[in-house]
This record gives structure tokens, C-alpha cells and sequence, in this order.
């Protein structure tokens, strides 16, 4: 927003992390949704897993932005209407926002609001002509973005970092269908997919030795602490990482290293030794499974950027059938 800051809206529910808990621990086996990792300290964390050496994915788009984004700008439209779901510290952004002209405006969403005003700010700065308007909501549950005053605009969704993994494949087509409602005809999504590779490679990525992911997975249960009153014991539970090649994902648990409790309200919930609460999927896709996937939720895949190793997937992908598909291009 030119001149003056950003005016932050905010669109969450905040009994969600409450009730889901508790009915998660109700049921078995237990599972809670990824997205309840992104308090303050969640998304510091995973900004610190972003900088390990074995998290290659964050490398891995941010060269491709790097090389293509002017690409990328020129298929989306330099002076769109940017809807970033997940934008979270938003580091990869300005890649792609400094080929955009003032003409356009960018739409941070993430569900983390101490990160959003500061992150929206420092772009604001490096972009001072460009209309921002940050928003505080639940991607998942598809906030309705208020876009008056750029009626003209082209629509276009970012969705960097392979947040899409988060979803089952029928999940991932119905956020994809539903985004196409969202924005409307003749709208564009630039999206981050990571591709299938070497277990030994997928499992250091979610095993770093700095142990960031580790702390990024129980944090989950410090906040259950801190935000829930929960009573539990941090140190007996460890993480749990592994790639299910059969399901083609990433699973993450938090394993029980005996048998215990967990207290929230009044209710008391037993964990047996091994019993484990799964906290994310992250699920890889080839080239070929992804575009399969965005036929199938109605857009159609009209090119593809790739790092020189072939590690991670940017696809553009439009919902008007007669524009032209470009030839694949891979880095150098
Ligand atoms: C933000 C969902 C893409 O699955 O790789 C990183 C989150 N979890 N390390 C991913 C995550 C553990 C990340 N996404």
C-alpha cells in the first residue's frame, strides 16, 4: 500500500486449535492438521529448517524464481492481483515481485499474524508503490479475499514451497478446485511442487541434524502447553520422520517414548509406548502426477520451471484452455 502501512485483516477462528485437539486425542489413531505448527515460534522454526542443508526444497525454488521469475511474471502478467497462500515470512517473494509492475497488487494470506504485518512491511518497503493488503486467515478453509478495486486485475494465485504436499491427493484437487472458484475465469496459478526422489534424500530433508525439525514437530505440543493449558510431559515424546514410498509422502509423528497421559480440560488421554500422533504429510508428485491432478481439478498446466537437479517443480497453471503451452525449461 502506497505510503501508508499495510492494514491487516484478520479472518480466523479462534477456538480452532482447541477443538481440534481435543478431538484428535479423543480419536485413534490420532492425527491433528499441519497448519497448527505456525504459531510465533512454529514459523520461526520452520524459517530455520528452510536454511539447513538438508532441506533442499527452499534452495531448490528459490534458484528457479531467481532465473525464471522474470518468465514467470510475463506469463501471470506483470500488473496482476498476487494472492500468496502461506506467505509466511514471504522470503522467496520479492523473486517474483520485483518483476511485477506498481500497477500491481499483492495478497499475503497466512494464518500466523505475528509474522504477517512485519513480512508485509519489510515488502512494502523494498515495494513501496505496490498495493498490499495483507490477510490473517486459514488457507485451508478458504477465506473469501476481498478484491474491489481491481475488478480489471488478473487473478493469480502463488503457492510456493510445496504446501500443496500438506493435502491427500483428492484433498489437494479439491483446494485446487476450489481456488479456481475463488478467483474466477480466465485466472493463473504459479505453484511449488516437490518431485519424488531418493528416500536417503527425502528423509535427511525431514531428519535435519541441527534438529530443527524435530523442535519444529514438538512445538506442537509446547503449544498445547502454552495456548491449551494442556498438561504433558515434552521430553517423553521424539520425532518421527520417514518417507512412505507405497503413499509417496513424507509422515511426521510425534512418537510416545512410554506409557503416559496427556491432560486437556478435564479429560485425560493415555499413549501406550510407540503410540505416536501424526502431525504432517508432505506428499511428492512427479511432473506428470501433478498436471494430472490440476486436469483433474479444472486448470490447465501450460508450463514448468525445474532446478538443474531436478529436485522441485514450478508450475504455471491457467484456467483459460487457449493459451499457449511453453516448452519446459530446467535450470542451469
Ligand atoms: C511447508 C508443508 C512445504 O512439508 O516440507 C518442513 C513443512 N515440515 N519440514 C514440508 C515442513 C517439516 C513443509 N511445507
Amino acid at each position: 500500500m502506497s505510503s501508508e502501512s499495510p492494514v491487516l485483516q484478520v479472518d480466523l477462528d479462534e477456538d480452532d486449535f482447541h477443538i481440534t485437539v481435543r478431538n484428535s486425542l479423543r480419536r485413534r489413531p490420532r492425527s491433528i492438521p499441519p497448519k497448527f505448527f505456525y504459531d510465533a515460534r512454529g514459523s520461526e522454526l520452520f524459517d530455520l529448517i528452510c536454511t539447513t542443508p538438508e532441506y533442499y526444497l527452499t534452495r531448490a525454488e528459490s534458484g528457479i524464481l531467481d532465473e525464471f521469475g522474470a518468465e514467470m511474471a510475463g506469463r501471470i502478467g506483470t500488473s496482476c492481483v498476487l494472492i500468496e497462500l502461506g506467505s509466511g515470512s514471504a522470503g522467496k517473494t520479492p523473486l517474483l515481485l520485483r518483476h511485477l509492475s506498481d500497477q500491481a497488487a499483492y495478497v499475503p494470506i497466512d494464518i500466523c499474524k505475528p509474522l504477517l504485518l512485519p513480512s508485509t512491511q519489510r515488502l512494502s518497503t523494498m515495494f513501496p508503490e505496490m498495493h498490499m493488503h495483507p490477510l490473517c486467515a486459514d488457507y485451508t478453509r478458504l477465506p473469501s479475499v476481498n478484491l474491489d478495486g481491481y475488478a480489471d486485475r488478473r487473478r493469480v494465485i502463488f503457492f510456493p514451497g510445496s504446501s500443496i504436499g500438506n493435502c491427500t491427493p483428492v484433498e489437494a484437487m479439491q483446494l485446487l478446485r476450489h481456488a479456481a472458484q475463488l478467483v474466477g475465469a480466465n485466472s493463473a496459478m504459479l505453484i511449488g511442487v516437490d518431485s519424488k526422489k531418493s528416500p536417503a534424500v527425502l528423509n535427511a530433508a525431514y531428519n535435519d541434524a541441527a534438529g530443527y525439525t524435530a523442535a519444529f514437530n514438538l512445538n506442537l505440543l509446547a503449544r498445547m502447553q502454552r495456548e491449551l493449558g494442556a498438561k504433558l510431559e515434552l521430553d517423553g515424546f521424539a520425532h518421527y520422520a520417514f518417507y512412505n514410498a507405497a503413499m509417496g509422502r513424507i509422515e511426521m509423528h510425534l512418537v510416545s517414548r512410554k506409557r503416559q497421559r496427556i491432560c486437556l480440560d478435564d479429560e485425560v488421554f493415555h499413549f501406550d509406548e510407540g503410540e505416536t500422533m501424526h502431525t504432517e504429510n508432505s506428499y511428492k508428485y512427479t511432473v506428470h502426477e501433478f498436471q494430472q491432478l490440476a486436469w483433474a481439478a479444472g486448470w490447465h498446466p501450460k508450463m514448468l520451471w525445474t532446478d538443474r537437479d531436478g529436485l522441485f517443480n514450478v508450475h504455471y497453471l491457467s484456467l483459460s484452455s487457449s493459451e499457449p503451452v511453453f516448452p519446459h525449461r530446467q535450470g542451469r
